[in-house]
């Protein structure tokens, strides 16, 4: 059964069936004659009209997103037409009558399936933009090369694999579109085409370029990405003005020098190649200010300091020429495991070289770390975890992201029961999806520790099951990213006749999905079995260190060399717990030759200092944060100083921390008990408490200061002022409360009458990402400000009454949809209520925000899936109110209609019983898709399918409004309160960036003004035009009253 999509026929209605209501021509309507843009995109039609002829004045026609297959010959009479979007129909043939359309400018027919393009087409001799990119074109159609005035021509996404010679008559044309095509070879009759400034060659099978190329001498932009070049095909180096080269994902292993002669370039492309060096010369390309060097393994320089960019880079290279260059390996090995599962007695024995089992009754806590120096070049840094589940918490703190780093996960081979399942997940599953979360690029491996204990023939039978449970685990894992991508297949094939904006959304969840499962680095093959008792198979695991750290030898200059080895000297000898500004400095520069010392400014030793520190803590040698102002000036080099706080802070031993509190001479018993009570059920340290927790490790005041930084840094609590001399910490890690019962009045469990509720779920499978939630509720913190009245939290989830909403989090396990044997997945909700959606979609999205930076900052390789709970649903319990229903049941093409004012519609609340099922869930990825233009659904309803039946529900409680929506609301706002200056400092930028063009500078300006310093009639105009430009204007117009310091304005445009 077919569905009209409801909002847009109406419009078709509106365009189609008033001229023929009206008399015959001559005498047309007014109305029509006005029409010059007709927009009937995503109308689900599969005609038009011939009475379209009728739009004399047509100049712009728009019918984009439907099923037409054929055109009504009558469009050859619209003589103004200039810009034909027939993007993704049904065509197969070209429709011929277009070709009577001489002056026609663009015209859009991609995403058709068209095969091939008549000789006719070259009487449409002005067309300048011709985009016929996904269609089904096999050999290129000879025909384009008569448009001799075409500019643009789009044909990438077809089966192409040649180009006539005759494609040179294109003397116009600037940008020629020809990805994911199948050139094999490049096409040399493309040699021939002097002006043309962007190729776009992407994503084919070249593997060289003829030197023929150095005829495209106005080539400027040329993408070469997903080819198959193994050699850099350096005939391009001759291609002298070229400013943007792209030759990502190839499988080049080196740049020629020649390659650093390209004195244009400013823009150059060679990620995910397999490239280890780059060239100190490169610091000579003038006019390069891109590199995109991820996805190679770089050992010159190391890849932290690419990242940091060109700069960054250059200044490496200077530092490498200067002093010498040096190879270098420093390892971080990380030993991960259940506790007493042998990590600390194996770390001991590598690093001594004879048995060192320890004591039983010495447990980790939190971490040890030590540094284990090998030789001259290669040294370890050993992070030995406690296994308690408390000290999780650590983990990302000290483990390193460096893609060298390692992870051990340790098992205890003689307790190991191959039988029992619940052992592979305790001892080992659960670790490796706990690391692969958290780095999804490192090398795990397995060591079976105890082998002096256990039989020799059943630990051959233990290795051999673990790794076929590795391998179920492996496809346990994909089967749960292949599950949720064909739900959502399903749901695509269900929503694509409504809603061209719900399907991309499901589409892009699709693709999120897809990339998720392709970034994680298997398993190293072999179990590694040893014995810290009598040293069996010790010596196998530190061949197999050796060899790892010394095919990742990275190349240093000398002067960091020396400052790693100056501040480990530091952590072993010297008395101080942290290393201020002035010590590093003088650590740091000890060793710089003395010319090189004079060259550097203040301000130039200042960055390179800044260049070694960020490199030696992305390695695991020091902690400290470069985008922490207070923290900057404090390095951590001796990690045990804060793993002693965090010991102190995050102790899971009550007794000791109560007797620590009564100890101290600060309190009386009974506040030592308060405070204790404060600390294991509310997760609340006061300062005081703080400074007497830390006390045994006889910190100084600027150092207990910097810790507690370091814990608000780190999110691990927040800061709260409840009276003037009273400040606390909160930390929702410790927090053992349950729900309050007021909390019933504040949020009860049914949504009340006229309060809408928009909720967003995000679904983490069957694993337990420690901390994520509690970094979560850290973070909202920073939205509340310091009242802490207006929070509310426990065990599991927070509650926050904002200015005109309120805000639930909850983190919960999902007991109702429980395969057998299988762990429930774990739920983070954010639910926000009120009676305003703009508002409470903001603070949605901002929540969202949050939550997605965190798992990108600090998870990025966990496997989660997220959706939008349909607040329809969510209220239909509520039969007391009288709200418009919209069920449309078996009425399709109906055009609803409604007088509410979108923003203030509430939900209809009236709904059949037999819709009282699991509420609808919308693909959470449209809260990711909304600052795209036009991505936004251009239909005011959509469709609530998860009952069985088809209801629609008001595009608002689905979609947030866009930036152009929250313009609009506050315009009146934004007019009085933008000054003249700050208008005038807007349209300069604005003009800068190429947002706006003079002239509409100009039609800003010459608005009339009344007030001597506010100018509304001119922000109003300056409004307006912004609101038809891509979200970039709203970036740009963002920045503009950050600056400005007019956060107030912000917060209402955000
Ligand atoms: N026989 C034997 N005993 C071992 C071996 N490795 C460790 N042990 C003993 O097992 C117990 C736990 O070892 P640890 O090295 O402290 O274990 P851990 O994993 O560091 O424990 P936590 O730090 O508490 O997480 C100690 O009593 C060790 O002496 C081994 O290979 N053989
Ligand atoms: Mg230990």
């Amino acid at each position: 059964m077919a569905y009209r999509q409801v909002a847009a026929g109406k419009e078709c209605l509106d365009l189609f069936h008033r001229p023929q209501l009206s008399p015959k021509p001559p005498n047309l309507p007014e109305t029509v004659l006005q029409w010059i843009k007709l927009d009937i995109s995503h109308a689900d039609i599969d005609r038009l009209p011939e009475s379209i002829a009728r739009c004399k004045n047509a100049k712009h026609i728009l019918a984009g997103g439907n099923r037409l297959s054929s055109l009504p010959q009558s469009i050859s009479n619209l003589p103004y037409l200039t810009v034909l979007d027939l993007y993704r129909n049904a065509f197969t043939t070209f429709p011929i009558a277009l070709c009577r359309l001489t002056n026609l400018e663009e015209l859009y027919l991609n995403n058709n399936k068209l095969s091939d393009i008549p000789k006719k087409i070259a009487k449409m001799k002005r067309l300048r933009k011709f985009m016929l990119d996904h269609n089904a074109l096999t050999t290129f159609p000879i025909a384009l090369c008569g448009l001799t005035n075409l500019e643009e021509l789009y044909l990438g996404d077809n089966q192409l694999s040649d180009i006539p010679e005759k494609i040179t008559r294109l003397v116009r044309l600037k940008k020629f579109w020809l990805y994911k095509n199948k050139y094999t070879k490049f096409p040399i009759a493309l040699c021939g085409m002097t002006n043309l400034e962007d190729l776009y060659l992407d994503k084919n099978q070249l593997s060289d370029i003829p030197t023929e190329i150095t005829g495209m001498k106005g080539l400027k932009i040329f993408w070469l990405s997903h080819n198959e070049f193994k050699t850099f095909p350096t005939a391009l180096c001759d291609l002298t003005n070229l400013e943007e080269l792209d030759l990502g994902d190839n499988q080049l292993s080196d740049i020629p020098l020649k390659a650093t002669t390209m004195e244009k370039l400013q823009s150059f492309g060679i990620s995910f190649n397999n490239i280890t060096h780059l060239l100190p010369q490169m610091k000579k390309m003038i006019s390069l200010r891109q590199l995109y060097v991820v996805g190679n393994r770089l050992l010159q320089p190391p890849m932290h300091t690419a990242k940091q960019g060109l700069d960054a880079i250059k200044r490496y290279f200077e530092a490498l020429t200067d002093t010498k260059a040096i190879q270098s390996s420093r390892i971080q090995v990380n030993f991960l495991g259940e506790t007493e599962s042998g990590k600390t007695s194996i770390s001991h024995s590598l690093q001594l070289g004879q048995p060192a089992s320890t004591e039983s009754a010495d447990r980790t806590r939190v971490v040890e770390q030590e540094t284990w120096v090998y030789d001259q070049d290669i040294a370890f840094n050993i992070n030995d975890f406690g296994g308690h589940e408390v000290y999780k918490i650590g983990h990302p703190i000290f483990m390193s992201k460096h893609t060298s780093s390692l992870v051990f996960i340790t098992f205890d081979l003689s307790k190991y029961d191959p039988e029992d399942k619940a052992h592979y997940q305790l001892y080992i599953g659960d670790w490796i999806d706990k690391v692969q979360a958290q780095m999804p690029g490192i090398q795990i491996a397995l060591i079976g520790t105890h082998l002096d204990e256990a039989e020799a023939l059943s630990v051959e039978t233990k290795c051999s099951a673990i790794k076929k449970q590795l391998e179920d685990h492996k496809n346990k894992n994909k089967k749960w990213y292949d599950i949720q991508k064909e739900t959502v297949e399903n749901k695509i094939q269900k929503t694509s006749d409504f809603s061209p904006a719900l399907r991309q959304a499901y589409q892009e969840k699709v693709d999120k999905m897809q990339s998720l499962s392709h970034q994680v680095q298997p398993i190293y093959e072999h179990i590694f079995r040893v014995s810290s008792e009598n040293m069996t198979g010790v010596e196998k695991l530190k061949k197999y260190l050796i060899d790892f750290a010394r095919e990742r030898a990275e190349v240093l200059p000398e002067l960091w060399v020396n400052a790693a080895k100056n501040i480990c000297t530091k952590k072993q000898e010297g008395s101080e717990n942290t290393l201020d500004w002035e010590m590093l400095q003088e650590l740091i520069m000890q060793s710089a030759p003395h010319a090189w010392r004079e060259r550097n400014s203040h301000e130039e030793t200042k960055k390179i200092m800044c260049d070694i520190l960020s490199f030696l803590a992305h390695r695991g040698d020091i902690i400290w944060f470069d985008k922490s102002p207070s923290l900057t000036k404090v390095v951590f080099h001796k990690q045990e100083v804060l793993e002693n706080v965090l010991k102190a802070v995050l102790s899971h031993d009550p007794e000791a921390v109560l007797q620590k509190l009564q100890v101290s001479m600060r309190f009386t018993r009974k506040k030592a008990r308060t405070l204790h009570a404060d600390i294991f059920t509310r997760g609340i340290i006061s300062r005081q408490a703080m400074s007497c927790l830390c006390e045994p490790f006889k910190l100084s005041t600027t150092e207990v200061d910097a810790m507690i930084d370091l814990l608000l840094k780190l999110e691990l609590c927040f800061q709260v002022q409840e009276h003037e001399s009273n400040l606390s910490f909160h930390f929702p890690c410790l927090l053992q409360e349950k729900r309050q019962p007021e909390l019933e009045t504040k949020w009860p469990s049914k949504v009340p009458p006229d309060i809408n509720q928009l909720t967003l779920q995000v679904i983490f499978p069957y694993r337990c990402p420690d901390g994520l939630y509690e970094k979560f509720s850290v973070r909202q913190h920073k939205h509340l400000g310091l009242l802490k009245t207006k929070r509310m939290d426990w065990r599991n989830g927070m509650y926050a009454e904002l200015e005109r909403c309120k805000m639930l989090l909850t983190q919960e396990r999902d007991q109702q949809n429980l395969s057998p044997g299988q762990d429930p997945d774990l739920i983070i909700s954010i639910a926000v209520r009120g009676q305003h959606l703009s508002d409470q979609w903001q603070v949605l999205k901002r929540a969202h925000g949050d939550l997605m930076n965190i798992i990108h900052e600090d998870w990025p390789g966990l496997p989660y899936d997220k959706y939008l709970v349909c607040p329809h649903c969510m209220s239909e319990d509520n039969k007391d109110s009288e709200h418009q229903t919209l069920l449309l049941e078996e009425t399709p093409n109906v055009p609803l209609t409604t007088t509410q004012d979108p923003e203030e519609v509430h939900v209809p609340t009236k709904r059949k019983r037999y819709t009282q099922k699991a509420p609808t869930l919308f693909p959470g990825e449209i809260l990711d898709q909304t600052n795209v233009p036009g991505s936004g659904p251009k239909e005011k309803w959509v469709p609530c399918v998860n009952t069985g039946v088809y209801s629609y529900i008001p595009v608002n409680l689905v979609y947030p409004p866009s930036w152009q929506d929250a313009i609009r609301k506050h315009k009146t706002e934004l007019c009085e309160n933008i000054t003249e200056p700050c208008l005038l400092d807007m349209l300069d930028k604005f003009l800068q960036e190429g947002i706006i063009t003079d002239r509409e500078a100009q039609t800003v300006r010459a608005q009339p003004s009344t007030d001597r310093v506010k100018w509304p009639e001119k922000v109003a105009v300056f409004l307006d035009i912004l609101m038809r430009k891509p979200s970039k204007a709203h970036v740009t117009l963002c920045q503009c009253l950050l600056e400005q310091e007019r956060t107030d304005l912000l917060e209402l445009i955000m």
